[in-house]
């Protein structure tokens, strides 16, 4: 692996942290750009999309979007399973878990504090027992202490992230409820 990798993001985890711990995981050096409000009024309009992250490849190739970043970086560190369906169940489990983070990216969304402390209500109430369970269960089934196959994938990585991420943003104190996924966030 002979590329050169600039990750730009904020100065913040966010979803942008999953891809500097794909970095981390694989002992990949890149130069992890963290670009203050100041730097990105001057650079916004040189990006793609107009938004971050953006990886920047070599110096010259730029690709945008977290999950196509994600996806690229993890397949280039190997960390896509053993074949094609452990890849597609790999982008299975990274997909159901991005739609938990977009029902609990809503509060941060909403200025309205009585309609943020419903969104909140939401992800405590529904979100989070409807994802939890079938998450564990994954783990339970598998059988071998990670979502797909028998090693580490992307998929332990998005998932044991955000669970930790989304989990503290609404402080939410059960997940003692489901183990297999508890200690596959502590373990990853
Ligand atoms: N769909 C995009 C969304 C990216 C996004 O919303 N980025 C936010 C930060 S998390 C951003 O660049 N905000 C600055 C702005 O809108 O000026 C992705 O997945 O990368």
């Amino acid at each position: 692996m002979s590329q050169k990798y600039k990750f730009l993001y904020f100065p913040m985890k966010a979803v942008g942290e999953s891809i500097r711990l794909l970095f981390h995981y694989s002992n990949v050096e890149f130069e992890d750009v963290r670009v203050s409000n100041e730097e990105w009024a001057k650079m916004k309009s040189e990006m793609p999309w107009n938004l971050l992250p953006v990886l920047v490849v070599d110096g010259k190739h730029q690709l945008s979007q977290c999950l196509t970043i994600f996806r690229y970086l993890a397949r280039e560190f190997g960390l896509v399973g053993a074949d094609e369906f452990e890849t597609a169940k790999c982008n299975e489990y990274i997909d159901a878990m991005d739609e938990v983070r977009l029902d609990v990216l809503q509060m941060f969304r909403e200025s309205d504090p009585a309609k943020k402390a419903a969104i909140k209500k939401n992800v405590v109430d529904n979100t989070f027992p409807k994802a939890w369970p079938k998450f564990n269960g994954i783990l339970k089934r598998n059988g071998t202490g990670f979502l797909v196959g028998e090693g580490v994938t992307c998929a332990d990585i998005y998932v044991a992230y955000m669970v930790d991420l989304l989990t503290g943003f609404v402080e939410f104190s059960t997940m003692s409820d489901y183990p297999e996924l508890d200690d596959h966030r502590k373990k990853i």
